[in-house]
């Protein structure tokens, strides 16, 4: 026999290998962190797999209904918020019958590590009546995807696989197995079952709720179920995902019961095992999910009163809640802080950003800014400070449109002003920009930059809707200035925001413009495209100190004493520089020079 092989995976990529095993034949996304490993994965390790980044969640999950209907074991992944884009198709497709196994993978972050909001996305699979599975380390997180597919074809439902950023981001050994053959069917469904008008919608909703019924039912014998029995304890704690992980590190004398699916629950194996202890704890992260579901059923719990409702919950947290449920009598592990002696570091853009330049202007011109979801976003962050707000992706167009509305009912003309990534701007940001054609007044003063860096950067330079295949070269390109153009906007000018001089004029002279001006930054992302031209110093003896040059705010450069010079005078680390120029454009005595052209200090 053959002997079994092992790797260390984090979830994400172990999430992609149980794709590869079960036999999945098309995957999709859109990238965002805590999943947009899962994608990359696919993409650049397994090529038996048609995987790709999409121009948005909602169309990633339409690939994807596509391909399931067609008879492909399919995986779709995104973010928690990309639900939120997805959730048009998806409420309707859990209506209609499968072809091939169907997984949606929801990446939530509690705690909001990287993240604009912490939305539970259990709630948000009960809401689409899609059954829910919920691993704990790597292991299952492969052993999960093979058995969501599987299950997802038994019962004809599509299947959510929940995760979190900790299951995403922690690594644990997984063993590897032979990928299976799974023929694809083709599709040829009766309309009874994809077509969704009534009266097929009004007999889908008994089809639902026998299914879930059904799963609730069988779901007690399922193997990702797992009931640990404690002879000589009176408490059952009901559990799951990454929250066993950390309350089995207390090893308590207690019972588990580890729900490997979460939605639908098995209600009355819970019933009968929960009958025989004094106390039931539930421990779960973010909102009361299985606890309200075991309550609504007759299930006499205990749970949130002990146990924070927002962020992680690590394994002292849940000592201190089991503490004060009285389920244990003390709490021995210390609550991790942050030490006083850490200095906080504020996120900031890389050497070279092509995104400076444009914020260093607009700071200038002291615009507030409407921002949205990117890089850029750092701008809200001091010492920029320059956005304004920011909500979600693509919303900056739509609220500019509603403040000047406001305004313009207030008997106010303030110029107003928007910046948006061009990913963001193909994945949701076009409508909104549409949505000012057919209503724009040409009297209010709204200017739009979109900043065409190329790709996603913000996520790990993914592509846009703009750039072509994933791992290929960037074989396309859209070009932004002649789409908007042919939309019927006349006013569109495209610049190079390297040429600081020109561009800061054509901004400000654009920020004065009455009616809506649209402005496209043309130079790519420096980190993501390794750029790297000759570097610049600073010539000591030139620089008069102004500071100029450090509130551009590139990470080389800083104030610094000289030998033999009193006053503090900027330097640049030319290790960091990738040469854009821009801080030797802003210098107004020309101290800052090309590497070659003079001595590197
Ligand atoms: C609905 C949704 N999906 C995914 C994300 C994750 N996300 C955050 S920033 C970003 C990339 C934005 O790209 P772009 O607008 O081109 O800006 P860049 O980072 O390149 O400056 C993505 C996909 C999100 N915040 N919301
Ligand atoms: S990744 Fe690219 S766009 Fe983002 S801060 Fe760095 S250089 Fe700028
Ligand atoms: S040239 Fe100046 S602004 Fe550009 S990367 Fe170097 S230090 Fe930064
Ligand atoms: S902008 Fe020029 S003069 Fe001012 S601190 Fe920087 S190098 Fe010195």
């Amino acid at each position: 026999m053959k002997e079994k092989e092992y790797k260390v995976m984090s979830g994400n990529s172990a999430i992609a290998r149980g794709f590869y095993e079960a036999g999945g034949s098309v995957a999709s996304s859109f990238p965002g962190s805590p999943t947009v490993e899962i994608m990359h994965t696919l993409n650049t390790g397994y090529p038996d797999i048609y995987s790709e980044f999409s121009v948005n969640e909602k169309v990633a999950l339409e690939v994807g209904i596509g391909a399931s209907f067609t008879g492909a074991r399919t995986l779709v992944s995104m973010k928690h918020v990309g639900m939120n884009i997805a959730a048009d198709p998806l409420m309707t497709f859990t209506q209609t019958k499968i072809n091939g196994g169907f997984l949606l993978v929801s990446g939530d972050d509690p705690g909001m590590l990287s993240s604009q909001n912490e939305q539970d996305n259990r709630i948000f699979g009960k809401f689409a009546k899609m059954p829910i599975l919920d691993p704990s380390d790597s292991q299952e997180a492969k052993d999960f995807v093979k058995f969501g597919l599987k299950i997802s074809e038994n019962y004809n439902r599509p299947f959510m696989l929940r995760i979190t950023s900790r299951l995403c981001h922690s690594r644990s050994k997984v063993m590897l197995e032979e990928r299976e053959d799974k023929e694809i069917s083709g599709f040829n469904g009766e309309l009874k079952d994809y077509g969704m008008l009534p009266p097929n919608t009004f007999d889908k909703q008994y089809v639902m709720k026998e299914q879930l019924e059904k799963l609730s039912a069988d779901a007690g014998d399922f193997e990702i179920n797992k009931y640990e029995k404690s002879d000589s304890s009176d408490t059952l704690i009901i559990t799951s995902g990454i929250m066993y992980q950390n309350l089995k590190e207390l090893e308590l004398d207690v019972s588990i019961y580890k729900l490997g699916m979460i939605y639908p629950l098995p209600i009355d194996k819970l019933k009968e095992i929960s009958r025989k202890y004094k106390k039931v704890s539930v421990i779960e992260e973010m909102m009361p999910f299985i606890e309200d579901e075991l309550k609504i059923n007759g299930i006499d719990c205990q749970g949130k009163e002990f146990f924070n409702f927002t962020g992680e919950l690590n394994t002292e947290d849940i000592e201190l809640g089991l503490k004060e449920a009285g389920v244990v009598e003390t709490a021995k592990l210390k609550v991790s802080q942050v030490q006083d002696d850490v200095t906080a570091r504020i996120p900031m853009f890389c050497a070279g950003c092509p995104h400076r330049p444009v914020f260093d202007i607009l700071k200038k011109a002291k615009a507030e800014v409407i921002g949205d979801i990117g890089c850029y976003t750092m701008a809200l962050l001091p010492p920029l400070k320059v956005l304004n707000c920011s909500i979600s992706m693509g919303a900056s167009i739509g609220i500019m449109k509603g403040m000047s509305k406001a305004y313009e009912k207030k008997g106010d003309k303030k110029p107003l002003v928007a910046v948006i990534g061009d990913g963001t701007f193909y994945h949701s940001g076009m409508p909104g920009l549409l949505n000012l054609l057919h209503q724009m007044d040409p009297d209010y003063n709204m200017t739009l930059l979109i900043l065409d860096n190329g790709l996603t950067a913000m996520t790990g330079g993914q592509p846009t809707g703009s750039t072509g295949r994933y791992g290929e070269k960037y074989d396309m390109n859209v070009n932004i200035e002649g789409l908007i153009k042919e939309i019927g906007f006349d006013r569109v000018v495209s610049l190079d925001q390297f040429k600081y001089k020109e561009a800061s004029k054509t901004i400000n002279e654009e920020l004065k413009h009455d009616g809506l001006s649209i402005i496209i930054t043309t130079r790519p992302c420096a980190l993501n495209f390794k750029i790297k031209e000759t570097p610049f110093y600073v010539d000591p003896k030139v620089c008069i100190g102004c500071r100029t040059c450090v509130k551009t705010n590139c990470p080389p450069i800083a104030m610094r004493e000289y030998k033999g010079i009193d006053d503090l005078k900027s330097f640049i680390n030319t290790d960091m520089c990738v040469g854009c120029s821009v801080c030797a454009q802003v210098c107004p005595v020309g101290a800052i020079k090309k590497v070659k052209e003079g001595k590197d200090e």
